[in-house]
C-alpha cells in the first residue's frame, strides 16, 4: 500500500488507527495529543491510565508505542506514541523518531489494522524540524512497511505548508 500525505484534523479520519503523539505520562496534553483526548471523550484517559507505568509516571517511553480503543473518535484504535524532543540533533533524536514510527506499525500489525493516520509526531511542542522530521519518518516507515505490505498508512498534516514539506519528502526518498 502507497505512503500518502493527506492535509485534516487528524480526529476526523476514518481509519483504522490513528497515531497521537503523546507524552510519557499518556495523561493528554496540547496538540494533536489534547484534540484525540477531546474528541474520543473521558473514557480515553481511563484507559490510558489503566495502562501500567514502567517507571513512576511513564507508560510509554521515548521512541515506544501503546494501543487503546479510540472510543468515540472515527478510528477504531489510538495508537500512543512518544516523540523525542529536539535537542539539536546529536542527541538520538532521528533514531527515537524513527523508532516510533517503527514502533506504532509493529503494534498496528499485531492488532490487525489495516489503515493508519500519523500526524507529524515531534513537529509542534517538541520542536523537531519539520523537514529534518519527514526525511526520518518516510525512510523508516518505507523499511517497516516492507513486513506490512497490507497496512494503508496516511500522514496527516494540520495545514498545507505542512503537507508540502511532507509531499517533498515522499518525492524524494
Ligand atoms: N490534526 C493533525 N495534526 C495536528 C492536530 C490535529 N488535530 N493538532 C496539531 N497537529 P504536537 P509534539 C499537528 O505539538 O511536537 C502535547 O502536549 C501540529 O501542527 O501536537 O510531538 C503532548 O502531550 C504539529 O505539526 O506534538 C506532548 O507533551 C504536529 O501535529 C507534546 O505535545 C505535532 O505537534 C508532543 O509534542
Amino acid at each position: 500500500m502507497p505512503i500518502s500525505v493527506v492535509t485534516s484534523d487528524l480526529t476526523r479520519l476514518v481509519l483504522d488507527a490513528i497515531v497521537d503523539a503523546a507524552n510519557p505520562t499518556l495523561l493528554g496534553g496540547g496538540g494533536v495529543d489534547g484534540a484525540i483526548h477531546h474528541a474520543a471523550g473521558p473514557s480515553l484517559l481511563e484507559a490510558c491510565k489503566a495502562l501500567p507505568q514502567v517507571a513512576p509516571g511513564v507508560r510509554c517511553p521515548t521512541g515506544e508505542a501503546r494501543i487503546t480503543p479510540g472510543f468515540l473518535l472515527p478510528a477504531r484504535y489510538v495508537i500512543h506514541t512518544v516523540g523525542p524532543v529536539w535537542k539539536g540533533g546529536d542527541h538520538g533524536e532521528p533514531q527515537l523518531l524513527a523508532q516510533c514510527y517503527r514502533s506504532s506499525i509493529t503494534l498496528a500489525a499485531r492488532h490487525e489494522v489495516r489503515s493508519v493516520g500519523f500526524p507529524a509526531i515531534s513537529c509542534g511542542v517538541y520542536g523537531y524540524p519539520p523537514e529534518q522530521a519527514a526525511s526520518v519518518a518516510v525512510t523508516a516507515l518505507r523499511e517497516v512497511l516492507k513486513a506490512h505490505a497490507a497496512i494503508d498508512v496516511q500522514l496527516c498534516c494540520f495545514d498545507e505548508r505542512m503537507a508540502s514539506i511532507w509531499r517533498d519528502a515522499l518525492n524524494r526518498a
